[in-house]
């Protein structure tokens, strides 16, 4: 990777793992909410971050948890393996069961417990009668593999598709994650002391999808390249002058727990974050892409997680607040991990 002038590769793992934390523990206590105030939402952030707000620590959910367990494969096997991480899921969830998982993702868990670990590819295959799972949970916890990964763009590619199809056999599911991973690699590349180039950003990314959807005959939908069709809708509505409209990003991009209407939703977040958004009060960028990501309702948790990994490795982990990362829980083993997780991939 060629050296960035402003910035340290280490500041951007930890801005990108404690990005997503972030997303999901503020986002948590708004997901499945439809209509969020803005204002309210204003107060919530603004109280956050003051020094004086005594709240409780916010909870991470499912994303955090799965994240947690990637990163903390990948750092004691130092390379991807498959029934490791397979192995951390289970043992996570049936530790903690109620972080708000998924709910057909747990069968999973209990099957694979049940089978031993035979073959920790098989549960996933038999989800939705075979068809697989669309949800974006593949997408929701793939960071700490695009850090991993962070110089070698085709290993990245390769993996990010086996760690997704250990729960997600959907094409969508697993593209899903494919495409968040090269969103998270594409920001860890960039100085952000430069200004980001919205639509070249979009366009490496729909050019990037090129080469994975290609295999397309299996889909039980009418688009065969439905992130590439996403992530061009996404690019009109970046370009609207007047910005887009809440209700569009909903109707259009989506907020929902599909990875098709949740990962382009979280990547247009980040880039629509980079200018000042109406009703959003903040000079910070990386809070401006949190708020605004909750503030579409839906999927909060899972679409800010997806959208602060983005920022965070484009921003670094100064442009993080320390109130707001104070409010999260495992914090400090977030930071722990990415630098970790440098450690391991700089000095290979
Ligand atoms: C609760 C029909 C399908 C489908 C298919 C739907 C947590 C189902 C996190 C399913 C994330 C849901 C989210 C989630 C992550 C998926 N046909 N419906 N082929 N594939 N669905 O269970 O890890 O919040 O309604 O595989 O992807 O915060 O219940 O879990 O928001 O998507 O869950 O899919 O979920 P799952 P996941
Ligand atoms: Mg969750
Ligand atoms: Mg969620």
């Amino acid at each position: 990777m060629a050296l960035l002038d402003s910035i340290s590769l280490a500041s951007k793992f930890r801005g990108c793992l404690v990005g997503c934390l972030l997303g999901d523990c503020l986002g948590a206590p708004y997901e499945a909410d439809y209509v969020i105030s803005k204002t309210v939402l204003q107060k919530y952030f603004d109280k956050l971050e003051g020094p004086y707000f005594k709240s409780p620590v916010k909870q991470y959910t499912d994303d955090a948890a799965m994240t947690k367990c990637l990163a903390e494969s990948l750092i004691a096997q130092q390379k991807f393996d498959a029934l490791d991480v397979a192995k951390r899921f289970v043992k996570e969830y049936f530790n903690e069961p109620r972080r708000g998982y998924g709910q057909q993702v747990v069968d999973i868990f209990h099957k694979l417990r049940a089978q031993k670990f035979v073959d920790p590819f098989g549960p996933a295959k038999e989800q939705f009668d075979g068809l697989g799972s669309y949800g974006n949970g593949a997408a929701m916890r793939v960071a700490p593999l695009a850090l991993f990964c962070h110089s070698n763009y085709e290993e990245l590619l390769h993996l990010a598709r086996q760690s997704a199809e250990l729960t997600h056999t959907h094409k969508t599911g697993y593209d899903g994650a494919i495409l968040q991973a090269i969103a998270v690699h594409q920001s860890l590349h960039l100085d952000p002391k430069q200004t980001l180039d919205v639509q070249n950003f979009s366009s490496r990314l729909i050019e990037k999808m090129s080469q994975i959807e290609v295999d397309c005959d299996d889909l039980n939908i009418d688009d065969p390249y439905p992130y590439q069709t996403q992530l061009k809708k996404m690019q009109v509505l970046l370009d609207k002058e007047e910005g887009a409209h809440h209700k569009e990003v909903e109707n259009i991009l989506g907020n929902s727990v599909a990875a098709l209407y949740s990962v382009p939703t979280a990547i247009f977040c980040f880039l629509r974050a980079f200018t000042p958004i109406p009703e959003i009060e903040t000079d910070n960028p990386f809070r401006r892409t949190i708020q605004y990501a909750i503030s579409l309702g839906g999927d909060t948790d899972t679409i800010a997680n997806m959208a602060g990994a983005i920022a965070g490795a484009y921003y670094g982990y100064d442009s993080i607040n320390d109130n707001l990362q104070k409010h999260c829980e495992a914090i400090e083993q977030f930071t722990e991990y990415a630098d970790k997780l440098h450690k391991i991939t700089v000095s290979e």
